[in-house]
């Protein structure tokens, strides 16, 4: 009966010895990090500040839509006469864009609209943004998640 109780305790002992070192590898692993979604940066060479934001509402799958692009020099004055290079895709999938979009018009202080954008299936998608102005060519990425 004794030996009985020893084996018990012994294996209620192990069995929370399994859980405390689960919790510990669980408790510090490391969190995958996702991907950055800020919707504000400097382009690649610290020329220009953009930001992005989808023109009427935040994006739904397979739908035509249209963003407004901010860009500003550094010193944060809007920058008029851009050309715009706007490619992307899904790195994990490596593919590109299911459409070409464009810059169709200069909406004022910097402020220009981007159109024909689609995200054709949920998951991590980036937006590139080649800009060239006066200050020179430099170019951005923007993560965004579907
Ligand atoms: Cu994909």
């Amino acid at each position: 009966m004794a030996s009985t109780l020893r084996l018990i305790v012994g294996a209620v002992g192990l069995v929370a010895l399994a859980i405390g070192f689960l919790a510990a590898v669980y408790l510090t692993a490391p969190v995958a990090p996702g991907p950055d979604l800020a919707r504000s940066k400097s382009t690649s060479k610290g020329l220009y500040s953009l930001s992005i934001a989808p023109e009427a509402g935040e994006p739904q799958q397979g739908q035509m839509h249209a963003w407004v692009i901010t860009v500003k020099t550094r010193q944060g004055a809007p920058v008029e006469d851009v050309r715009f290079a706007v490619g992307g895709g899904m790195p994990k999938h490596s593919h590109g864009l299911p459409t070409n979009p464009e810059a169709t018009a200069y909406l004022g202080e910097g402020r220009y609209r981007i159109e024909g954008v689609k995200f054709s299936m949920p998951g991590w998608w980036q937006l590139k943004f080649g800009i060239t102005a006066a200050a020179g060519a430099d170019e951005a990425i923007f993560n965004l998640v579907l």
